[in-house]
């Protein structure tokens, strides 16, 4: 049942639409109280997009944010920032890694990664993100994430 459940939340997260003529998915964060990493965190938080694909940040259970870390956002790229409970919808269209935080919950850990694009684009700020100084839960979590991206 478990895992019925998790292949159809698979085949929603890669539902493509279309874009200008271009294929685009749109993925889905769930923000939550407890997830498999524990309390307070976003399911998934670590995705691999593409330029152009968005992400829908769902408030799945309340009291939870959506907000860019700046020091982890690639140069130039704009930054989003959900209020409490609302849900949003961010398109990525340039390549780099994009730290992510719920206001209330960052000192809790609660934090995400999405890396957009593949390749030199997508590192190009990776050290930089990687060196941003955290609390210590936001840390640990912080680095697992990063060495799931690092191949
Ligand atoms: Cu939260």
């Amino acid at each position: 049942m478990r895992s019925a459940t998790r292949v159809m939340a698979g085949l929603l997260m890669a539902a493509t639409v279309m874009i200008g003529g271009a294929r685009a998915a749109e993925y889905e964060v769930r923000m939550l109280d407890r997830g498999e990493a524990g309390m307070m965190v976003f399911e998934p938080s670590t995705l691999r997009i593409a330029p152009g694909d968005s992400v829908r940040f769902r408030a799945t259970q309340p009291g939870h944010s959506a907000e860019s870390i700046p020091s982890m956002t690639p140069e130039g790229a704009p930054l989003f920032k959900g209020r409490l409970n609302e849900e949003i919808t961010v398109t990525f269209d340039r390549p780099g890694i994009y730290g992510y935080q719920c206001k209330p919950h960052y000192a809790m850990g609660m934090v995400g990664v999405i890396m957009v694009g593949e390749g030199e684009a997508a590192r190009a700020n990776l050290e930089a993100a990687r060196g941003v100084s955290h609390p210590p839960r936001a840390r640990a979590r912080f680095q697992r994430m990063f060495q799931g991206l690092a191949d």
